[in-house]
């Protein structure tokens, strides 16, 4: 039963417009009922880069950055910022809108980083420290073939998927950038990044440093620096213990 199901879902994928092979990214921002259009890869840069409605830090490709170390990991290729910001209070959502995303296993993550003084433009991306405000991975059964929050969220039916993540209540107000990273592990020891990055203006929230002041240094991570191909393996580990380990 599961194959033709399988097949269905690609052939339909095959037949929408957009990008619709076999990558992705994030093409919008909500917040409450206001969308902040994304920057389009398949559009011409001239187009984007200098618009007012531009809140996206710039992409150029659907394709995935496949080294851990790649010096774009922060916010993709080129990463070139963006003339404007979303207004979003402290504590409230932002969901991220993602068109076809068809890979099925790997975690999310959304991390934040705080512009020193207010100016998102002129962060230097391999040095910025970011901490994670949210996170998933594996919500049910093993890791080869149980659900992740990866595959749950896509969508067959030309809707979006929709990823919302809610701010921390005690962020300082300010300016923000906010990266969304998708770590898609489908095919062994070749993992694929999609991170994207928009900038946020955050108002309501405390008066100078809040609780981003107070992250302990171990959690602060730069990108590349965040990870190690080469590192322990604890999540075949983890599949070994519940009996249904990868071979
Ligand atoms: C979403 O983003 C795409 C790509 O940038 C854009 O074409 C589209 O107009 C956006 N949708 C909305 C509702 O902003
Ligand atoms: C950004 O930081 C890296 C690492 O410290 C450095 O090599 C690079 O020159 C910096 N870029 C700019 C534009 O300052
Ligand atoms: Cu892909």
């Amino acid at each position: 039963m599961m194959v033709p199901v399988i097949l269905a879902a690609f052939l339909a994928a095959a037949l929408l417009p957009g990008p619709a092979s076999a990558h992705g990214g994030l093409s919008n921002y909500t917040v409450g009922e206001t969308w902040y259009r994304g920057y389009d890869p398949s559009t011409p840069p001239e187009e984007q880069l200098n618009k007012p409605w531009l809140t996206q830090r710039q992409w150029t490709t659907i394709d995935p950055l496949f080294s851990p170390t790649s010096p774009f990991l922060a916010c993709n290729d080129p990463g070139t910022p963006p003339p404007s910001s979303i207004p979003i209070s402290a504590g409230e959502v932002i969901t991220a809108v993602y068109y076809y995303w068809l890979h099925p296993v790997g975690p999310m993550t959304a991390w934040l980083t705080r512009c020193p003084e207010d100016n998102c433009n002129a962060v230097n991306l391999t040095e910025a420290k970011w901490f994670k405000i949210w996170e998933a991975g594996l919500l049910d059964g093993t890791l080869e073939l149980g659900t992740w929050y990866q595959k749950s969220f896509q969508r067959w039916d030309g809707e979006p998927g929709l990823w919302p993540v809610r701010l921390p209540e005690g962020l300082g107000s300010g300016r923000y950038i906010i990266r969304h990273e998708i770590l898609s592990l489908h095919v062994g020891f070749r993992p694929q990044f999609y991170p994207e990055c928009a900038h946020l203006e955050v108002t309501g929230g405390k008066e100078g440093k809040g609780v981003e002041g107070e992250v302990p240094g171990g959690y602060l991570k730069v990108f590349p620096g965040a990870y190690d191909q080469d590192g322990e393996l604890p999540s075949c580990e983890l599949g070994r213990e519940k009996g249904k380990g990868l071979s």
